[in-house]
């Protein structure tokens, strides 16, 4: 099921204002995933070795994926689900190279609504954040199908 325009337009506004710090969300977002869920950390061999919070939080690595993470993210959102084009590589090299299973992509994506939830209390009501939640599970439904067309059953 599609968003309607309003949706879509709550989904961009809140993008909006993530958008100018996007390095300082994703950081939060890849600290709190290796937290809560050890292990997505084992996935990538460069975060094997950030075994305290300390490590995770003056890693530049960390800053660097997290900001890659969202800027792909965005680039979806933005496409309002014509993301054929731009999903089919990032599934592509997430199913048969990184093996990023779709309960990990759950996570990230609960994970990105309570950063942003917190971090913009005020630009993120119960609308926005339905509407965000929406945007993500059609992202990740459509993963989940690209996944299966690349012989990955994540
Ligand atoms: O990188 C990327 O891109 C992804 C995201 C999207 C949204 C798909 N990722 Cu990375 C994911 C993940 C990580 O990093 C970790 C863990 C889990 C998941």
């Amino acid at each position: 099921m599609g968003l309607s325009d309003d949706e879509w337009n709550h989904v961009l506004g809140i993008w909006a204002k993530v958008e100018p710090d996007l390095t300082a969300h994703g950081q939060e977002v890849i600290i709190r995933l290796f937290q809560l869920h050890p292990e997505t950390q084992e996935r990538f061999a460069k975060f094997k070795n950030l075994t305290t919070i300390d490590a995770l939080k003056s890693s530049e690595e960390v800053k660097k994926h997290g900001t890659t993470v969202l800027t792909a993210l965005g680039r979806i959102l933005k496409q309002k689900n014509n993301h054929e084009q731009e999903l089919k590589p990032l599934a592509e090299s997430h199913a048969t190279k990184h093996k990023i299973p779709v309960k990990y992509l759950e996570f990230i994506c609960e994970i990105i609504v309570k950063v942003i939830a917190e971090k913009h209390p005020s630009d993120f009501g119960a609308d926005s954040q339905a509407a965000m939640k929406k945007a993500l599970e059609l992202f990740r439904n459509d993963m989940a199908s690209k996944y299966k067309e690349f012989g990955f059953l994540g």
